[in-house]
This record gives C-alpha cells, sequence and structure tokens, in this order.
C-alpha cells in the first residue's frame, strides 16, 4: 500500500476527512494561521478552544463512583441489546476549585461501564448533545469493523447515529470518542470500558470496581486555581498535569473510596484511556492473587504485584482481602500520586496477628 492510499485509509477509519471544509466546520475556533506542522490523519492537534463556560451545563461531580457497573450477567443465551449514549460537554471541577471544560460520555468520567455477553448483537445509540461544541464519535475496542464504530458514528450536536455490531470476542475493552483530533477528545474525558462476558461469565466474586486512568493537560500548571483550558502543546509532548483515576483527583478517595470485608474477593475492571502515559497499576499492601494481562480473559496469571495497563488498553485483577485497613491503588510510577493518580480500598474486618502485626520497641522490653 503506498502512502497516500495507507495516509487516506487512516483518515476515513478516524472518520476524520482531510478537506479543508471540514476542518473549519469542526474546529471554528482555531487559529489556521499558524505554520506548524502537524502529521496525523484529520484534525490538527493544535486545538485553541475560546469557549465561555457559562454555556455548558455544571456537573457537581464528574467522577464515576467505582462501584456503578452493571451486575453480571445471568442469561445463558446471546441478545440484541440496546444501549444509548449522549456525548455532553459540561463543566466540573479536576479538584476543587480547578475547574475545566470536560467532554463526556452521559456526563462522568470514565462513561457508563457497558457489559455484554459474547455473540450479543448490539445496537448502540450515540446522541450528541445540542450544547456541545464539537462533533463526536465511539470507537470500541470490542468491536470489528472500520474504526471500531467510529465511521458509522460521527453526530454534529444534536444528532443521532447508530452502530449494530456483534461482541464477536470476550474481553474487556476501552471505548473512546474517536472525531478529529482523537487524543484531544480521549484527553478532554470522553473513554470507558465494555466488558464482553464469555459464554460461561467470570468467576463469582464478592465486589466487582470500575476505575479508569486518565490524563488532563491544563494550560495552567498543577494546583492553580480557577478555570483550566486545554492545552494542546502539553498533549502533544506527553506532559499531562493531571493523572487520575474516574476523572478527577481523590473520585476514590473517602465516600468515593472502594470497600471491602476481610475474606472477601475482590475484581477490579482497570482501564488506561491515556493518552500518552502506560499505567503500573499496583493496590499497596496486596497481591493479585489473578491477573489478566491485557484483560485476556483467557490467560490468567497467578501472584502478581504490578500489572502494566497500556494506553488504550484495560487489565482485570482480582484478589481476596485478608486483612483490615486502607489499601492505595496506585499508578507505581509513583510520582503520578502527587498528580492524582491513587484511590483508596477500605477494608473492615477482623484483624489477623498471623499475617501482620506491628510491635514496638517499648512493648518487645516486657
Ligand atoms: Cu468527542
Amino acid at each position: 500500500m503506498n502512502k497516500l492510499i495507507l495516509g487516506l485509509v487512516i483518515a476515513s477509519s478516524l472518520n476524520v476527512s482531510v478537506s479543508a471544509n471540514e476542518k473549519d466546520k469542526h474546529h471554528k475556533s482555531n487559529n489556521h494561521n499558524d505554520k506548524v506542522m502537524n502529521f496525523g490523519p484529520g484534525d490538527s492537534y493544535r486545538h485553541k478552544m475560546k469557549i465561555k463556560p457559562a454555556d455548558f451545563k455544571k456537573v457537581k461531580n464528574i467522577a464515576k463512583a467505582a462501584d456503578d457497573l452493571p451486575a453480571p450477567l445471568t442469561r445463558n443465551y446471546i441478545r440484541k441489546v440496546e444501549i444509548d449514549l449522549n456525548a455532553v460537554e459540561v463543566i466540573s471541577d479536576i479538584a476543587k476549585g480547578i475547574s475545566y471544560h470536560y467532554w463526556t460520555f452521559n456526563k462522568t468520567v470514565p462513561g457508563p461501564f457497558l457489559r455484554v455477553r459474547e455473540g450479543d448483537t448490539v445496537e448502540l445509540n450515540l446522541h450528541n448533545d445540542k450544547s456541545s461544541s464539537h462533533s463526536h464519535s465511539i470507537d470500541l475496542h470490542a468491536v470489528t469493523g472500520p474504526g471500531g464504530g467510529a465511521a458509522v458514528t460521527e453526530v454534529e450536536a444534536g444528532e443521532t447515529k447508530t452502530l449494530t455490531f456483534k461482541a464477536k470476542t470476550a474481553g474487556l475493552y476501552v471505548y473512546h470518542c474517536a472525531s478529529g483530533n482523537a487524543a484531544t477528545h480521549i484527553a478532554n474525558g470522553m473513554y470507558g470500558l465494555i466488558l464482553v462476558e464469555p459464554p460461561k461469565g467470570l468467576s463469582k466474586v464478592d465486589h466487582e470496581y470500575y476505575v479508569m486512568q486518565g490524563e488532563l493537560y491544563t494550560h495552567k500548571h498543577i494546583g492553580k486555581m480557577g478555570f483550566q483550558r486545554f492545552d494542546s502543546k502539553k498533549m502533544l509532548k506527553e506532559k499531562p498535569e493531571y493523572i487520575v483515576f474516574n476523572g478527577k483527583t481523590g473520585a476514590l478517595v473517602d465516600k468515593g473510596a472502594l470497600t471491602a470485608t476481610v475474606g472477601d474477593k475482590v475484581r477490579i475492571f482497570m482501564g488506561n484511556a491515556g493518552v500518552s502515559r502506560i499505567s503500573s497499576f499496583h493496590v499497596i499492601g496486596e497481591i493479585f492473587d489473578t491477573v489478566y494481562p491485557e484483560a485476556a480473559l483467557s490467560n490468567p496469571v497467578k501472584n502478581i504485584q504490578t500489572t502494566l495497563v497500556p494506553a488504550g488498553g484495560a487489565t482485570m485483577v482480582e484478589f481476596q482481602v485478608d486483612y483490615p485497613g486502607n489499601y492505595v491503588l496506585v499508578d507505581h510510577a509513583l510520582a503520578r500520586i502527587d498528580r492524582g493518580a491513587w484511590g483508596i480500598l477500605s477494608v473492615s474486618g477482623e484483624e489477623d496477628d498471623a499475617l501482620y502485626r506491628g510491635e514496638t520497641e517499648h512493648k518487645n522490653k516486657h
């Protein structure tokens, strides 16, 4: 395949036109006089939005709750599943006093956890809210076909389109907006996970949780108060100001913490939206009994400390909790916890001295 054809195929799979008209339509507020080149298909990363925060809906808490996901499927047959997703741009807080123009599926980051069975036919209706400043689309990594669905779901503000696909392969997959510039749409919050359960389902556990790592590229440095604009140059340099679990700093702390009781089996569906950083997922004070590397459900491995989650990938981890206390979920590239990449699993129950105990020097003298 020559270079030109390859470029067009990529552009069409991202469902973005390379024509000047189309670019103008999607990026009315961009400054196209800048002569800086970029080499990707479709719209430029040089995204200079000038929005009025007052024009968008406010969302009090952008974070998707870690326990907000559908229960395991109980049926043993395939069926047609209908899913409605809304692309909605909102204003919400990265941290107290630091607000941002998030682009979302259904007003949370990550978007809804989708759960279907291998062999199901999925009819996905994507609606773009009339207030949106951009067109949006969806690419589900569970889909086999051009753009993972993005080629048929590019929706302008106020529009709805339907993608029908067969969930042919069990696994845990990332979905995200793929409208040009795709990295920009992901960085602004348009991502989530879809689980395609194998025919026999997953093993029974006491708790399932939904966690996704993502990055925020704000124009001012981390901690700067006030409304923060998206900074496309920082994104190109792969230098996020915030790296967070479930959309914002502190999303999985205090009331957002994951919970369990000693003896419980816990499963975490963990995805990484990126757009740049690979996550080294770890729970401090725990060993994963079972990890499904890169979320390949057929190839579990045992007794893992830290597992990689690629940008645009996922993993599934399972472990029994044996001792009460707070266990910290992290990206073990640990400087990132200061950018927000951490959460808490709070375990209640009986202490087991044989498993873990602390003794002070004072105690030892008696
Ligand atoms: Cu989008």
